[in-house]
């Protein structure tokens, strides 16, 4: 595609850009022009020229204290905002700490554009020093990625990189830029052409694949709805709702697509899959009628691929051609983008009462709620995440680490709104919970920002916390400290014979931890301090990170042990004797 426009991919710009500059400033006056007022990165020797024209630049900066946490911080403050997130960094070390957070960003079709320093254009290939195979290394974890050689091609490059990554399913873009090309000069100014052949998005839906989704729709006695993160970052969650409530139908989420439909309303199963809700599991084994937006199947919430939704009809609704029938056959495909295509099925749907069906699932929702057993003494997970929900009243940001803390957090929290529950789905990346509880208070400076993390998936990244503190970021933790590799030590405990191999490894003392860093630090050990403890942490105006000792061999139910359909779940009889 080729277009012509100073303010390519929708961003306003005011920048004055028509005279010689050099590449360095280049750079920044774009992003300027896109519209970026943030961003994230961290220095080194080729990129001395950049920073240097970034020194005055009207841009908040965040130096993190290592590049990956700089790139979740840029992934989250992207999930939260619905903007672009730009990190740059220095070629080869710095270049490579990105991976990680570029492969979280693409697993779960984060819009990030990185800028990456490299060497000089004539010792590329040299093994030069701090030279790495950048573009190579990052290829598989990118949307797109590209080596600028030529200053002329510098602004329409960085246009390129914010349409791609924001536009269709959105995703990581690199662009890679040699020390030389940062001070070499060109002529700008002129209208910015985009050269993008081959790059093809389809907005609106096909309308008779509409119609036909609506008719099987109206036919249907056993519907389900199941949303994927996809309908999140297509700004779709009003026309889920008016989709819902018109044709009367039942809305489960996978982890990515928690919030998009509002999970205090009856009509919500809340989450599906291996750690989903037996009801929502039920019901997608039932139904006549599966109707997936923005969902890509992915194994975790499909299970036994041959056996998953074995009576149902598939209407898969997703602006990425390829998620279609990748996994799963699909009856009726409709691509294109949530918001259009669900506001244009809602005009077709008619109201079902659907009495049968929905009175099957208030037995599944009665018989098997999520649940533990709060008679205890010892402080269990999941009452630290209700009674947040309860103090935060279902309105905070939260953010999570990996492993059960992760899915206790989808379980206990009950999310309301979209860009609410912020955690690494696909590429599941211990680690992610604190930068990404800096980047979502970055760009929701108001919002009350709780990472609910696990001990060993905290000491990961422990040291951004000093970042927050330097930058008055009022962030929240809930270390829900259990000593272990707690989802691993589940399965070893479930299917390894309780043979604890290298699950378990001593923590530091976090509240002096925190304190170190220039936090707040508190430990709770009682369960009575628990709620006391939430309500402190909660009126904090400095970053507060409080240890939860909690119950040390808690397990997630129900469980769907992997290479199992969605129906046979283990736990349930454990969940049904805690009722
Ligand atoms: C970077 C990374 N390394 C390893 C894993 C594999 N893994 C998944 S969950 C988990 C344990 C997480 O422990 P913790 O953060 O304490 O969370 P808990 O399950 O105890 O709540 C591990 C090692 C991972 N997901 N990410
Ligand atoms: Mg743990």
């Amino acid at each position: 595609m080729s277009s012509k426009s100073r303010s390519s991919a929708g961003f306003a710009g005011s920048s004055d850009n028509s005279s010689i500059k050099a590449g360095a400033q280049i750079v920044v006056d774009t992003l300027i022009d896109l519209g970026v007022d943030t961003m994230f990165g961290y220095t080194g020797g080729v990129v001395l020229p950049l920073f240097d024209r970034l020194y005055d630049a009207p841009i908040n900066f965040i130096i993190p204290r290592h590049e990956q946490g700089g790139c979740h911080m840029a992934d989250a403050y992207a999930r939260v905002s619905g903007k672009v997130g730009v990190i740059v960094v220095t070629s080869g070390p710095g270049a490579c700490n990105l991976v990680t957070g570029l492969a979280t960003a693409m697993m779960d079709s984060v819009p990030v554009v990185a800028l990456t320093g490299q060497v000089r254009t004539e010792l590329i290939g040299n093994d030069a020093f701090q030279e790495a195979d950048t573009t190579g290394i990052t290829r598989p974890v990118t949307k797109y990625n590209c080596i600028v050689k030529d200053v002329k091609d510098l602004e329409r490059t960085i246009h390129e990189a914010f349409y791609i990554a924001s536009t269709g399913r959105p995703g990581p873009v690199l662009i890679d830029i040699p020390v030389d090309i940062e001070v070499a000069k060109c002529k700008t100014g002129g209208p910015v052409e985009m050269e993008l052949p081959g790059y093809r998005i389809r907005t609106k839906g096909h309308a008779r694949q509409i119609s036909m989704a609506a008719k099987v729709i109206n036919k249907s006695q056993r519907p389900v709805l199941y949303v994927g993160g996809g309908v999140i970052s297509a700004n779709a969650g009003k026309e889920l709702r008016a989709l819902a409530e018109k044709a009367h139908l039942p809305v489960t989420m996978t982890l990515l697509g928690l919030g998009s439909y509002d999970q205090t309303r009856p009509e919500s199963l809340d989450m599906l899959g291996m750690h989903g809700s037996a009801y929502a599991n039920y019901a997608v084994q039932e139904c006549d009628l599966l109707i997936a937006v923005g969902a890509r199947f992915d194994d975790r919430v499909t299970g036994k691929i041959k056996n998953f939704a074995p009576n149902a009809k598939i209407v898969h609704v997703d602006v990425d051609p390829a998620s279609i029938s990748k996994n799963v056959r699909v009856d009726i495909p409709v691509v294109g983008d949530a918001k259009d295509i669900l506001s244009e099925l809602v005009k077709e749907v008619e109201y079902q009462e659907r009495k049968e069906w929905f009175d099957r699932i208030a037995q599944w929702k009665k018989k098997f709620p999520f649940r533990y057993d709060n008679k205890t003494s010892t402080i269990k997970p999941q009452y630290v995440i209700e009674e947040l929900c309860n103090q935060t009243k279902s309105g905070a940001i939260i953010t999570t680490g990996v492993g059960q803390n992760q899915m206790w957090t989808a379980q206990f929290y009950k999310f309301k709104t979209p860009r609410q529950l912020i955690s690494s789905g696909g590429l599941g990346t211990m680690g992610y919970g604190l930068p990404a509880a800096i980047g979502a208070q970055v760009a929701k400076p108001d919002a009350t920002v709780v990472d609910i993390d696990g001990d060993h998936s905290f000491n990961m990244t422990m040291t951004e916390l000093r970042t927050a503190v330097e930058h008055n970021l009022p962030i929240k933790v809930c270390i829900l400290n259990n000593g272990y590799m707690g989802m691993v030590r589940q399965w070893q405990e479930l299917f390894y014979d309780k043979r604890y191999s290298k699950s378990y490894l001593s923590n530091p003392e976090y509240e002096k931890v925190a304190e170190a860093l220039g936090a707040v630090g508190m430990t709770v050990e009682k369960k009575s301090e628990v709620k006391g403890a939430i309500k402190s942490m909660l009126g904090q105006k400095r970053p507060c990170v409080v240890d939860f000792k909690v119950e040390r061999e808690e397990n997630v139910w129900p469980m769907v042990p992997a290479g199992k359909s969605l129906n046979e779940m283990d736990g349930l009889d454990i969940l049904e004797s805690m009722a």
